[in-house]
């Protein structure tokens, strides 16, 4: 899924977006109930119609935005309290909130408001978190009224195994349409992440979605899916783009770069998204060089493109027996210095 926080994918246009086959794409709890702000979502129908996308949607429940944007946020068994961006004010966010303002936002698949603490914290926080969660799982299933929308629970429990199997145990006995993997992505190890990630699919019900968080790169995205994970989601792709920067099978490419400026190739020769088509890598740099904006909407395409044929052709490949050769394709070519 890419990450439309605003109700906007920045630089890509809802029509681009259905022309890249993507079915998701991402909106966040927060962010909308700030600006249009939950009346003006309701009095248009919600936001589907708002943004003009009529693909599948999901929101984030808001919690976790709250805790890593803003300063001094608190939790409490009641909800998450923080100080409003706007007038500084003290605002509370309730799972009931939480759920409130997703069934107005409309979307697909909403999640349940969780306590989400740093992969990095340690001690009894980590547990309180991950009970605190199931709680607040089950607050939210009360909340949560509208049929028509999916509600996700949200697997927490740091980088301990024991708590993460307990949260597991627990969540699965709510029969939910589908279940997420939260609290990773944070600077742990990657050893560790990994771990987690692995003990998760293989406890999950292999027969709903499972997703991972804010992940993120695409390596870690194509050992994510050999593990057993189906869904994703990550601004990367479309922040580096806003940078200049460009995904292609072998890393990236600085489009920056001033040895670029008489490179007639297009970003990637085998991509067949609308950038690679029509421009050239010097084209690109000349206008990343003189602050086009549409330089990033063009870049911004291509990174989308590139993340969404990468996980078709993984699905290709599973649907076909030949999960394993694509993934030690993707590996080789990403570091051709291995053996
Ligand atoms: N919970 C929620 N949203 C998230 C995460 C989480 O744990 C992560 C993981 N770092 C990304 N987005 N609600
Ligand atoms: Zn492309």
């Amino acid at each position: 899924m890419p990450v439309g926080t605003q109700g906007s994918l920045k630089g890509i246009l809802p029509e681009q977006l259905e022309s890249l086959d993507c079915k998701l794409m991402l909106g966040n709890t927060y962010h909308l109930g700030n600006r249009p702000g939950i009346k003006v979502l309701e009095s248009v129908g919600g936001l589907h119609k708002f943004m003009n996308w009529n693909n599948g949607l999901l929101t984030d429940s808001g919690g976790y935005q709250m805790v890593s944007l803003v300063k001094m946020s608190k939790v409490s068994e009641e909800g998450v309290e923080f100080r409003s961006p706007h007038d500084d004010s003290l605002m509370l966010l309730t799972p009931e909130m939480s759920i409130n303002i997703q069934s107005k936002i409309g979307a697909d698949v909403i999640m349940q408001l969780d306590d989400v603490v740093s992969s990095l914290t340690t001690g009894p926080r980590v547990e309180e978190a991950m009970l605190r969660s199931i709680r607040w799982l089950d607050r939210c299933i009360s909340a949560h009224k509208r049929k028509d929308q999916h509600l996700f629970g949200i697997i927490q429990g740091g980088l301990d195994l024991d708590l993460r199997r307990k949260c597991i145990k627990q969540m699965t006995q709510r029969n939910l349409p589908g279940y997420a993997i939260g609290g990773l992505s944070g600077g742990e190890e990657k050893d560790q992440f990994w771990r987690v990630v692995s003990l998760c699919t293989e406890l999950l019900p292999a027969n709903k979605p499972r997703y991972l968080m804010g992940v993120g790169y695409p390596l870690d995205i194509v050992v994510a899916t050999a593990l057993g994970v189906d869904m994703f989601d990550c601004v990367y792709p479309t922040r580096i783009a806003r940078n200049g920067t460009a995904l292609v099978p072998w890393g990236t490419i600085n489009l920056k770069r001033q040895s670029l400026c008489y490179d007639k190739q297009p970003i990637y020769p085998d991509c067949c998204c609308y950038t690679c088509k029509h421009f050239t890598r010097a084209y690109l740099y000349t206008l990343l060089s003189m602050d086009e904006v549409s330089a990033l909407s063009y870049i911004s395409i291509h990174n989308v493109a590139y993340l969404l044929s990468l996980m078709q052709n993984a699905r290709t490949a599973i649907s076909n027996g030949k999960f394993p050769q694509f993934a030690e394709t993707f590996v080789k070519t990403l570091f051709p210095d291995l053996d």
